[in-house]
C-alpha cells in the first residue's frame, strides 16, 4: 500500500518511485521470458514491423526495442500483474475495478537503446477520463541516468494534453513539439532493479539513450477503470481485450 506521503507526492509530481516492489525471482523469470519471446518475435518480423520494433540505424543485426502486450500474451507477465500489491496500489490511485488495456516491454540494449522523446501517454491512449489512467513501469534492470532511465517534468500532469508531432519515418514516435518540450525541466527518476515508477497519463516524460555497458529493460502496464473507453487513440489498441485485476 502507498503511504499518505507517497500519495501526496504522486499528486504533486505526477509520478512516484517505489523501490523493492518485486522479488529477484519474479524479475529473473520475466527477463528469461523476454529472451525467449524476443528471439521468436525478432525472427518473425515483417519488413514494416522491423521499422517499428527494431532500433533505428543499427544495421542488419539491429536489436529489438520493444515487445507489445506482454500481459495479454505471456503468463509470466500476467503473474507480475497479479501480485496483490499491484491492484492495491493502482486502486489507491484511480479507484476500484481496474484493468490493463495495454502493456509493453521497453528494451534499451547496451550502447544501442535510443532515447524516447518527451510525450504524454494520454495523447496516445485518450481515455474518457484522463485523471484515471496510470502506468506502472517495472525496472527489470536497474534504470540509471547512464543506461536510459525515465525523466519527468514534475507537476506537468496538472495541465491538459497537448498536440504531439512525429517524424515522417517514425509515425509511432509521437512527441511534444521541441519548442514546447524545451520549456520543461526534466528530472531523472532512477529505479533499482525490481522497483517501480508509477506515472499519471498526463505527465510529460521521456527516457534517455543507453550509453552504458548494461541493458535497460522495463515493462510498462497501462491501467484504467474497467469499462472505460479509449476515445480517439492515436495508435491501434485492441479495445476488446482487457486484463481485469
Ligand atoms: O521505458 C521507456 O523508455 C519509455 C517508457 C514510457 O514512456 C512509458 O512507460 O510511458
Amino acid at each position: 500500500m502507498l503511504t499518505a506521503q507517497q500519495l501526496e507526492q504522486f499528486q504533486q509530481d505526477g509520478h512516484l518511485t517505489v523501490d523493492e516492489f518485486f522479488s529477484t525471482d519474479q524479475i529473473k523469470s520475466a527477463l528469461k521470458d523476454i529472451d525467449v519471446w524476443g528471439q521468436e518475435t525478432r525472427d518473425n518480423l515483417s519488413v514494416v514491423e522491423k521499422s517499428w520494433y527494431l532500433e533505428k540505424d543499427a544495421g542488419e543485426d539491429a536489436p529489438l526495442r520493444k515487445l507489445d502486450d506482454p500481459v495479454f500474451q505471456r503468463p509470466v507477465f500476467q503473474q507480475l500483474a497479479q501480485v496483490p500489491p499491484v491492484k492495491q496500489v493502482i486502486e489507491q490511485l484511480i479507484g476500484p475495478d481496474v484493468c490493463i488495456f495495454f502493456s509493453q516491454v521497453f528494451m534499451k540494449p547496451a550502447h544501442h537503446g535510443g532515447p524516447k522523446p518527451i510525450h504524454q501517454d494520454n495523447y496516445y491512449f485518450d481515455p474518457t477520463d484522463h485523471q484515471r489512467q496510470v502506468t506502472l513501469w517495472i525496472a527489470l534492470d536497474a534504470a540509471t541516468t547512464e543506461n536510459g532511465c525515465l525523466f519527468f517534468a514534475n507537476g506537468s500532469h496538472r495541465a491538459g494534453v497537448v498536440e504531439h508531432v512525429a517524424p515522417v519515418d517514425e509515425p509511432f514516435n509521437l512527441q511534444v513539439p521541441s519548442s514546447l518540450a524545451q520549456q520543461y525541466e526534466m528530472t531523472a527518476a532512477p529505479v533499482p532493479q525490481g522497483g517501480i515508477s508509477i506515472h499519471h497519463g498526463n505527465v510529460f516524460h521521456q527516457s534517455s539513450a543507453n550509453r552504458s555497458d548494461f541493458p535497460r529493460r522495463a515493462v510498462a502496464m497501462h491501467f484504467i477503470p474497467q469499462g472505460m473507453q479509449l476515445l480517439k487513440p492515436t495508435l491501434a489498441y485492441d479495445d476488446d481485450v482487457r486484463f481485469n485485476l
